[in-house]
């Protein structure tokens, strides 16, 4: 039998018929943020691309669209997600991102169960994410330091064998430095820092890029807070006004730059997204692969476990669902996703305990959001080979290669000294139809991330 509501209490229920979710997209500079989030609003806005077969709401044609609307907070810079896609049509990767940015979706479904759809003609689904230069995340421990443990800790890791020879010349300014200070000796010790930076973010020495606002200072381009960089740990004894000077600036980073940070964008995390580039910790060798699985530990750690975290107690209990994604899949054929993703898989072993252990719902991926490549095949006298065609990064030039095998698990140091991996970097395949860009397993990322609230 059917039966009609009034018309008020219908538009009562289809207000309540609202959810809102924020979702985290969280990776150290080149994880593939940018680019997984401008996928993920492409497959929501364009209703005309190919099927989503493991997205339900689509595959049980009960999805009426999604479109951008203005975000809540108007004073935030809009995520430029039309021009990202735009670059990407004309074969181009966006550019990395230098601030903070901020996009808001609505998703109109058709409720799942009959007797919803007989109270409600659709319901919707406000999705809020935000997009940061990976820099800024790994800040994130200096918010549970104080300045001299900072120095030491970073000048630990200068002090390794790789880095040494590169930090040697900003040693030895620091070592002529006036400690008397002030704002020239700040400033001229500040740029070799920021120099110093620069060379290691080059060598893909992610973790030691602290404070991460001096490789991308967005509105902080100038402030005196960002005068910072580590004195040697024997400079701290003395007591110096350069010291002191330090100090305050570290503690104003941290209190002023660092915990807003944290608070605004971490806060009130309904779902999170962890990006891993895996391909390109392998192609770096030994040394980043261990940098990548120490990210992302410390990002776990922190973000579950992290020491007197105010902040922490404040959004943990929110995130119910982590999702890992191994990016860039679309580098490797075919028979190796599975091995990218058991790499993953035991880089995250601890991490993934951990979450379990607390109850929140992890799923790990292998994923392209923009696929770059054609599958071919070639002849080989032991038979057909799968290969890859794309446009190399380097040369804009087509090419066929075989991209190689992935370990199943962390490779050990030996195993670098006699292989050298070399997974290719292609740019984005020119295409159009509405398909474009194609990706590989964003519906079962939409389903693991969305799916439970579409029903
Ligand atoms: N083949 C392939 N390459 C990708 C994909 N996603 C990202 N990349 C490559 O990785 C680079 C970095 O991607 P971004 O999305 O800018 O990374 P990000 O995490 O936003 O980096 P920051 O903005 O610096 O924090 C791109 O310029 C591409 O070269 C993908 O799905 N496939
Ligand atoms: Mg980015």
């Amino acid at each position: 039998m059917e039966f009609h509501l009034p018309g008020r209490a219908r538009e009562l229920g289809q207000r309540l018929a609202n959810q809102h979710l924020r979702l985290g997209i969280t990776g150290v500079s080149g994880a593939g943020k940018t680019a997984f989030l401008t996928s993920f609003i492409h497959q929501l806005t364009n209703t005309q691309q190919s099927p989503l077969p493991f997205f339900q709401v689509m595959q049980q044609q009960r999805y009426l669209g999604g479109q951008c609307v203005p975000n809540l907070m108007t004073q935030r810079a809009r995520f430029p997600f039309e021009s990202n896609l735009q670059q990407l049509q004309l074969g181009q990767w966006p550019s990395s991102t230098t601030a903070l940015s901020q996009i808001t979706l609505q998703l109109r479904y058709k409720p799942q169960s009959p007797l919803k759809q007989k109270l409600l003609d659709w319901q919707t689904l406000t999705l809020e994410i935000t997009d940061y230069p990976g820099e800024w995340l790994l800040d994130l421990p200096m918010l549970s330091l104080d300045y001299a443990t900072w120095c030491d800790n970073v000048w630990s890791m200068l002090d390794t064998e790789i880095v040494s020879a590169l930090a040697e010349s900003f040693r030895r300014q620091l070592q002529l430095a006036d400690t008397a200070g002030g704002p020239l000796v700040l400033q001229q010790l500040t740029d070799l820092y920021q120099q110093l930076l620069q060379t290691l973010k080059q060598q893909q020495l992610s973790l030691i890029l602290q404070p991460g606002r001096l490789l991308r200072p967005a509105e902080l381009a100038g402030a005196p807070l960002l005068q910072l960089f580590p004195l040697l740990p024997t400079q701290l004894k003395q007591g110096s006004i350069l010291a002191r000077q330090l100090q305050q600036n570290f503690d104003d980073y941290k209190h002023k730059v660092v915990a807003p940070f944290y608070r605004d964008y971490f806060a009130g995390l309904d779902r999170q997204v962890i990006m891993a580039d895996c391909l390109g910790a392998l192609n770096r060798g030994h040394h980043a692969m261990q940098q990548l699985q120490q990210a992302l530990m410390l990002i776990m750690q922190h973000f579950s476990y992290g020491p007197d975290s105010w902040w922490r107690r404040i959004w943990q209990p929110r995130i119910d669902k982590v999702l890992f994604v191994a990016s860039k899949a679309d580098l490797l054929t075919p028979d190796q996703h599975r091995n990218l993703l058991l790499l993953l898989q035991q880089m995250l072993q601890q991490p993934l305990y951990q979450q379990r252990y607390q109850r929140c719902e992890t799923e790990a991926l292998a994923v392209a959001a923009v696929v770059s490549s054609e599958l071919g095949q070639v002849k080989t006298p032991a038979g057909n080979k799968p290969c890859l065609r794309g446009r190399m990064a380097t040369t804009g030039e087509l090419q066929l290669l075989y991209p190689g095998e992935v370990p199943l698990s962390m490779p050990s140091p030996q195993l670098f000294q006699h292989h050298q991996f070399a997974f290719p970097e292609f740019l984005p395949l020119v295409g159009s139809g509405s398909s474009f860009p194609e990706q590989l397993r964003m519906d079962q990322a939409l389903q693991f991330l969305l799916g439970d609230h579409l029903q």
